[in-house]
């Protein structure tokens, strides 16, 4: 695994299948494009039952897992690693809070979701959960790694 600087954090954010469907993989994209975050990994991926169990390993065996879970595979995902100063915090504020219901408007929940089971896109809880979770959706050699000058208009 690689040193990332402190302000090169990098976190794990993807498009539910519902967001996908949807058509709003390009404005979640776009959002974080424009905030200023390097997008290091993307791929479109129909996650397994495997995938999903260790990706959700905190809430198997929960009441509402199996659904969530029958959800997260019932459709392509986008699954992206994007990098810069705190983007495992900023991306959660970007997304909004995990009920739609209590996301504010301006966030990707808060525009486009209604509904919990619903709420188009994941985005890691703590740099810990990130580091984790790239590691399960994706191989080493599936990010990149941005020259430091070769991205030099962006901060
Ligand atoms: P988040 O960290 O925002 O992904 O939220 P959680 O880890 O708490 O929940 C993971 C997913 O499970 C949420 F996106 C929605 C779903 N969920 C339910 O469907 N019902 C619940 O009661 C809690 C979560």
């Amino acid at each position: 695994i690689q040193k990332l600087s402190m302000s090169e954090e990098r976190t794990f954010i993807a498009v539910k299948p519902d967001g996908v469907q949807r058509g709003l993989v390009s404005n979640i994209i776009g959002r974080f494009e424009q905030r200023g975050y390097k997008l290091v990994g993307i791929k479109l991926v129909q996650a397994s039952q495997e995938l999903l169990a260790q990706h959700y390993a905190e809430h198997v065996g929960k009441p509402f897992y199996p659904k969530m879970a029958d959800f997260m595979a019932s459709g392509p995902i986008v699954a992206m690693c994007w990098e810069g100063k705190n983007v495992v915090k900023q991306g959660r504020v970007m997304l909004g809070a995990t009920n739609p219901a209590e996301s504010a408007p301006g966030t990707i929940r808060g525009d486009f979701g209604i509904d919990l089971g619903r709420n188009v896109c994941h985005g890691s809880d703590s740099v810990e959960s990130a580091t984790r979770e790239i590691g399960l959706w994706f191989k080493p050699e599936e990010l990149v790694n941005w020259e430091s000058n070769s991205a030099k208009w962006i901060y």
